[in-house]
């Protein structure tokens, strides 16, 4: 009827849309997140937005992975962010990561490993499954490598669970949870330095400067022992246990254990198996029964992190959190959703830090919004995951934009941004 038209025209607006953004953001088998704000290829946009390329280009979306691992490092590391092309426009840039004399293609510190996901996906959904495979087997040991690199450069004394050595590695920058561990972070006689997010977004939406004297405080010091893996770990004055990096891991072992299995390199499927085993003892930590809510973790005083943020439903995405945790979740989640007009929030609405339009301090992203709603799928709240849906949809339709305020749905950040429209083209279409 004459509605379900008008509704499926909708959609293939925002459809057509979000393909014109990924098309418009690749710059030669990458996509930039968005034009300006950050020219350069992100680790795990990378691999969110494949999952969209795969909808319309399954060869482009396998390129997109390959670009990713083209700056793997010897040690296993991949880089939050790869500097394929110069820019002026994104700070700080390859000189500040490497030396004045010679600039690194790449920085020294990592992001949620979403890659092994994306491949999953990528070859279950293929079409062309020929490419796929190759891709898959190309891939493959890529994966392991970094994988392995988590477990020995971020968690040498076998915790279970890996450590984050810096806020832009969490991916979730300014996160209420980092404020206490930041507040350990002395500010060393850094260079003077002008930065170039403010020239894009308004500064009450982008992390204070305070907070980016740490940041980069901690570049200097990572990149005064070349960013050494084996010292790293020891020397940083931020090293926290998060649950968006922790969870997203212990998914993408799931997945890395699938294509084992699938490739027949069965040698490995023990290892992973420890691995998973590890994360499941080690998890149960996280979790505040007091607050129904899974709690992010500073290891250099071994308290968990007070801040509820969106991070804490993510054991949903990994299914680590068990049939009890999962429904009391679901009911903060419940009560979350009742104070916002829009879901899902990034900080817990009801504390006294929330800012509805300060980056991960408040806003919705759509990518964390597919990453619960996957998971609330998974655990059957599926009346919760289709809230959820449905209010990224209207969001979505208002802009594809970087993230969006719970309370009136306002788009905001950069625009034109590819993992929306990813998200988008991958989930909602
Ligand atoms: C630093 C690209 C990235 C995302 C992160 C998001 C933001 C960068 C920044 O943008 O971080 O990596 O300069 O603010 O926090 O999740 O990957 O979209």
């Amino acid at each position: 009827d004459e509605q379900q038209t008008e509704a499926y025209k909708k959609l293939e607006v925002l459809l057509t849309y979000s393909r014109q953004i990924l098309t418009e953001n690749d710059l030669g088998g990458y996509t930039i997140p968005a034009k300006g704000l950050y020219p350069y290829q992100w680790n795990w946009d990378s691999a969110l937005v494949a999952m969209g390329w795969a909808t319309f280009d399954e060869a482009r979306a396998w390129e997109e992975m390959t670009k990713l691992f083209s700056a793997q490092w010897d040690d296993g590391m991949v880089s939050h962010i790869v500097f394929h092309k110069p820019s002026t426009t994104y700070f700080p840039g390859p000189e500040i990561w490497g030396s004045v004399e010679k600039p690194r293609k790449s920085t020294g510190i990592t992001q949620p490993p979403v890659a092994a996901i994306t491949v999953h996906k990528l070859y279950e959904q293929a079409v062309n499954k020929e490419l796929a495979l190759t891709k898959v087997r190309e891939l493959f040991p890529k994966l392991l490598a970094w994988h392995r690199w988590f477990k020995t450069a971020r968690d040498p004394e076998n915790t279970g669970l890996v450590a984050t050595l810096h806020p832009w590695e969490s991916g979730m920058d300014n996160s209420p949870a980092w404020d206490e561990p930041l507040r350990n972070v002395p500010v060393d006689d850094i260079p003077p330095y002008v930065r170039a997010d403010l020239t894009h977004v308004n500064s009450s939406m982008r992390p204070s400067q305070a907070e980016y004297d740490r940041f980069l405080t901690l570049v200097y010091r990572f990149r005064a022992v070349d960013y050494d893996c084996k010292q790293l770990y020891y020397l940083s004055p931020f090293r926290v246990t998060d649950l968006c990096t922790n969870s997203v891991l212990y998914r993408a072992n799931l997945s890395l254990r699938w294509l084992a299995e699938m490739l027949g390199e069965l040698d490995v499927v023990p290892e992973i198996d420890e691995w998973l085993e590890g994360f499941r003892v080690a998890f149960s930590s996280l979790y505040d029964p007091a607050v129904k809510m899974f709690k992010s973790k500073d290891q250099l005083t071994g308290k968990l992190l007070n801040a509820s943020t969106s991070a804490g439903f993510l054991p949903l995405f990994a299914r680590i959190a068990t049939p009890s945790q999962a429904q009391e979740l679901a009911a903060t989640l419940e009560q979350w959703l009742s104070c916002v007009k829009y879901g899902i929030p990034s900080n817990d609405p009801n504390s006294a830090d929330f800012e509805p339009l300060r980056y991960w301090r408040g806003p919705i992203w759509a990518i964390v919004n597919w990453m619960i709603t996957d998971g609330l799928l998974a655990y059957g709240y599926d009346a919760l995951a289709q809230r959820v849906e449905s209010d990224t949809y209207e969001l979505l339709g208002s802009g594809i934009c970087e993230y969006y305020d719970p309370t009136d749905g306002k788009p905001a950040g950069g625009g034109s941004f590819s993992w929306t429209a990813a998200m988008c083209l991958a989930w909602l279409g």
